[in-house]
């Protein structure tokens, strides 16, 4: 069984927050996305630890290299077995980790559902490929989970991972102001978000829908889920869910 949240107490959300681990041939590439905002604000609180590991630590040679050429020919350059596994062991040996995650276009393409489960861990390891990919005995015998954040390729893991810690991390209980805001979020409920306004109530002859004004929170409600729903039947018309 995976050490997952679920089995234990309230309290213990604060006690044990959650960690990832990432590791990267780039990490400058992961430092300011995590600086900001809601993930800066999950780490100040201490529900969310990120340490990124440069991959060259366990590089094959003085020189750091980490990657060599491809068998059976062919351009482009393969992530060596042996960085990747020292590094993997020897993070292990310090911790379970719950997945072992290697970014890759090739993977289950992220979802809000993938991000809710994945939230609910306690530690996660999360690799980012480069060059042509990572040697696949590395896939076949360390990762567990494969993901992939859309169809399009990127040069590199990095930015994929940011994307995939920043939408788990806004999920841990705490993280947000509002805990409740992220109920309401687009795909939580397979419904798009409702269009949203703010002051003033007239701009250029814009004006906000007179309902949002009533005070009538029971209507606004109504009004909110049945712009919901046509926003979803008109641009995600796949992802409502029949009931
Ligand atoms: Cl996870 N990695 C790369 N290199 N490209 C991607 C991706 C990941 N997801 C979509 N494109």
């Amino acid at each position: 069984m995976n050490n997952t949240r679920k089995n234990k107490p309230r309290f213990f959300f604060y006690l044990c927050p959650m960690r990832i681990d990432i590791l990267s041939v780039l990490p400058e590439l992961l430092e300011s996305p995590f600086q900001h905002s809601i993930m800066k604000r999950a780490q100040d609180k201490g529900l969310l630890t990120i340490q990124v590991h440069q991959l060259r630590k366990w590089a094959v040679n003085e020189y750091g290299q980490v990657d060599d050429y491809q068998y059976g020919g062919g351009a482009g350059m393969v992530m060596m077995c042996e960085p990747l596994a020292k590094a993997i062991e020897e993070l292990s040996s310090e911790r379970k980790y719950d997945e072992i995650i290697f970014l890759t276009p090739d993977g289950e393409t992220l979802n809000q559902q993938i991000a809710n489960t994945f939230s609910l861990k306690e530690n996660l390891l999360l690799i980012c490929g480069h060059y042509k990919g990572i040697d696949d005995r590395i896939r076949q015998h360390f990762v567990t989970k494969e993901i992939s954040i859309g169809d399009y390729v990127l040069s590199g893991g990095e930015l994929a991972a940011a994307v995939l810690v920043d939408a788990i991390g806004r999920l841990l209980p705490g993280v947000l102001n509002d805990e409740t805001s992220a109920l309401f979020d687009s795909f939580q409920d397979h419904l798009l978000a409702p269009p949203v306004f703010t002051r003033p109530e007239d701009f250029r002859g814009w004006k906000v829908p007179k309902i949002l004004m009533s005070g009538d929170h029971k209507k606004i409600e109504e009004w909110r889920l049945d712009q919901s729903l046509k926003r979803t039947q008109k641009r995600r018309p796949d992802i409502l869910k029949e009931e």
